[in-house]
């Protein structure tokens, strides 16, 4: 698209918003300010560097084989600065422990240290992006029974608790040396196929091992810790011991971080309406923006109803900078570095139409009764030119605007990826 042509279909747009009374300007600013919490498990179907030959387990899975993904740690470098380089503002990486540049030495999960995430400190501060940790409960041995954690044999949750230790120390150092706390997702997929009967144990278990393990505190400059939740996986279909009402209640209690990841819950349960409850009773939210497709696939993200609810929910509940937007997706069937473009792009152009909303006008409605109105502009909304205000931003950030990125994708494709073996 030609400079010409994006400015004036921005001034176009702009007039348009201001008759409703929206500041363009100020939307615009806002989204600049928004960071995305960015997954390094779609360039390599969830494998990391700690076992190369290792198979995913935890109840998740990938499907497809699209030639290309990343094997090593500076072609995940590679693929994340393409990437990057096709989306507009400053965003953050998630890493999972096994992520670490382990050298090709096997480093166990209860052997990690700071030193085997120091060059990705490093890059991240070359690269001006911040980094976000996850522990890794899963694709191990030790999590064969389907339980860690919450698992009966000490020795088991010994193990997975020094684990948790580390990571927490690792991330409050990738905290601290960045400037800026490090998020530190916590994801235990501890669960069974069938029908469990020692439910209550395994819950008890569950609190005993966080509860010993998250008593070290750590401030909160450094490493923001949070729970993630979910209702079942592959494998643990009936009996997930972290499910919503565990982290309901743990992070409640002990006024931590809860995650919520789209694709946690019944197949026609939403993320979208927990906000506005959740954010009255935990100090921030830290959200996996996934798609599930009848259950949890983890597909691409794409511009749905839901991710705009997800939004508009953020975005009117005045407290943004208490949600964490972070991304939890991995498709091995299509191009891995358009997955992620794509999947961030969207997340990006909903949060942009949310903020182009006239909510106080709406808020007006409401107290007067006017419910046709407030539907009625709810409507209208859905077709103003946002799309004229998201090519402005690429454009003010130096990224190409349109579906330019595609071409750009595909020539990637042609001169890096399509030659790994
Ligand atoms: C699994 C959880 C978890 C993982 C990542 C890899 O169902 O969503 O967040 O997807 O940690
Ligand atoms: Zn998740």
């Amino acid at each position: 698209m030609k400079k010409e042509q994006i400015i004036n279909a921005f001034e176009n747009a702009k007039k348009e918003y201001q008759a409703l009374g929206v500041n363009v300007d100020e939307a615009v600013e806002n989204l600049e300010n928004l960071s995305i919490s960015i997954h390094c498990w779609q360039a390599d179907d969830v494998i990391g560097f700690e076992n190369p030959d290792g198979e995913l387990t935890g109840g998740i899975q990938t499907t497809g084989n699209f030639p290309g993904k990343a094997s090593t740690i500076n072609e995940l470098r590679s693929d994340l600065k393409k990437v990057f380089s096709l989306i507009p503002g400053k965003h953050r990486v998630s890493l999972h422990a096994i992520y670490g540049d382990f050298n090709g030495e096997f480093i166990d999960r209860d052997q990690i240290e700071p030193e085997h995430f120091q060059s990705w400190i490093d890059w991240a501060l070359e690269n001006d992006v911040k980094l976000d940790f996850n522990s890794t409960f899963f694709s191990h041995d030790k999590s064969n029974s389907g339980y860690t954690l919450s698992d009966f044999d000490p020795e088991i949750r010994n193990f997975w608790k020094e684990h948790l230790r580390r990571c927490r120390r690792i991330a409050a150092e990738i905290g601290r040396q960045q400037g800026d706390p490090c998020v530190h997702n916590i994801w235990i997929p501890d669960g069974e196929k069938d029908k469990t009967v020692s439910r209550y144990e395994h819950r008890r278990l569950l609190m005993e091992s966080l509860d010993e393990v998250l008593t070290e505190k750590i401030s909160t400059e450094y490493l923001k810790d949070c729970l993630e939740c979910k209702l079942f996986g592959i494998g643990s279909e009936s009996y997930v011991t972290g499910s919503h009402e565990f982290y309901m209640g743990y992070t409640v209690k002990n006024n931590m971080m809860l995650t919520l990841d789209a694709g946690h819950f019944h197949p026609t349960e939403t993320i979208s309406d927990k906000l506005s409850t959740m954010l009255l009773f935990v100090p921030e939210l830290n959200l996996h923006v996934s798609r599930p497709e009848r259950w949890d696939s983890d597909h691409v993200v794409i511009l749905n109803d839901e991710l705009q609810a997800i939004a508009q929910e953020i975005v009117r509940s005045g407290h943004m900078d208490r949600v964490n937007i972070g991304l939890d997706y991995f498709d091995a069937s299509i191009n891995r570095v358009g997955a992620y473009v794509v999947g961030i792009r969207a997340t990006q152009k909903a949060m942009l139409k949310a903020l182009l909303e006239p909510t106080a006008q709406l808020r007006e409605f409401e107290r007067q009764d006017k419910r046709f109105e407030r539907m009625a502009y709810l409507e209208e909304l859905k077709s103003m030119p946002w799309n004229s205000v998201y090519n402005y931003f690429c454009h003010k950030q130096g990224v190409t605007t349109g579906d330019t990125y595609i071409k750009e994708v595909q020539e990637y494709e042609k001169d890096i990826t399509s030659k790994r073996v």
